[in-house]
């Protein structure tokens, strides 16, 4: 038996569109969790909670601080749930919502002390500080808040911050940045996989070489996938979408009954923005990778 701690995060507070927090409405509403729920040899307990009473709007109608102070409130929601989940050794499962909340959910799996490697799948490094930030929205900042720099009550959402050595943190997917971001990233040592030669590419071994490489200096590790990291052809449904992404059967075939796998103490989805696919094709992927998790 597998006892699993869901989390439905709805919000797009850090996001430029509102939008996002339909990602973990749509997941709720559409029945998505169901077989992830009716299997016997899984107990599981959902949390959800919607941040948002128009989701149509757009954050940068709202001044910076309201919406940095609304990710802060979402953030310590997501701290508390996930901390106990690794307490009780559940398995987490955090389904967003923006990508801000990474923040979050691993500040809390960090304040259950444990110890851990985190593979970021993602096109973008989200590794931007308000510092260096264009837009002003926070999730292009998550990367860099948990490895300590940024915003001090981003950064602090965990007690003993940073969340992540610069050991413990390898991107995947990355396409899409900014100079700033890979200075810091360079500067700290952070491993980097870019994903600019989709041909020349093997995703799946490529998983496999980091989740290795992990938890040679890691007890466990963590997933956040960012479903822009995915091709748009597979994940339209988004609010930043690049090009030239990885395969969708890449990614499932490597969160493959990952909730069983006892090195993983936990996956994050984010990004899923339904207002925007094209299709159904980003709905039948995310339940495609809901359902894999336990395959
Ligand atoms: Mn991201």
């Amino acid at each position: 038996m597998r006892n699993i701690t869901i989390i439905l995060a709805a919000s797009g507070w850090g996001a430029g569109k509102f939008g996002t927090a339909d990602g973990a409405m749509t997941v709720l509403q559409k029945q998505l969790l169901n077989n992830l729920l009716n299997d016997h040899r899984i107990q599981g307990e959902v949390y959800f909670a919607n941040w948002h009473f128009n989701s149509c709007q757009n954050s940068q109608d709202y001044p910076i601080q309201q919406r940095r102070n609304h990710v802060l409130q979402v953030g310590r929601w997501i701290h508390n749930i996930a901390e106990r989940t690794i307490q009780q050794g559940n398995f987490l499962l955090v389904i967003g919502g923006d990508h801000s909340i990474a923040m979050a959910t691993w500040s809390g799996v960090k304040d259950a002390n444990c110890d851990f490697g985190l593979l970021w799948i993602d096109a973008h490094m989200d590794a931007h500080t308000y510092e260096t930030t264009v837009s002003n929205n926070p999730h292009g900042m998550p990367a860099a808040v948990l490895l300590g720099k940024g915003d001090h009550d981003f950064v602090h959402l965990a007690r003993n911050p940073p969340v992540l050595k610069p050991n413990a943190l390898i991107q995947t997917g990355i396409r899409s940045y900014e100079i700033e971001e890979e200075m810091l990233l360079k500067h700290l040592g952070v491993e980097v996989g870019y994903h600019k030669e989709r041909e020349a590419y093997n995703g799946y071994e490529n998983f496999l070489k980091s989740r290795e490489h992990l938890l040679k200096s890691n007890p466990s590790f963590g997933i956040s996938l960012d479903i822009d990291g995915i091709d748009p052809a597979y994940c339209p449904g988004t609010g930043t979408p690049e090009g030239r992404g990885l395969e969708l059967d890449d990614v499932t075939e490597f969160l493959k009954g990952v909730i069983f796998n006892s090195k993983c103490i936990g996956l994050e989805i984010v990004e899923y923005n339904p207002t925007l696919d094209q299709n159904n094709f980003t709905f039948e992927a995310m339940k495609k990778i809901i359902d894999i998790i336990k395959t």
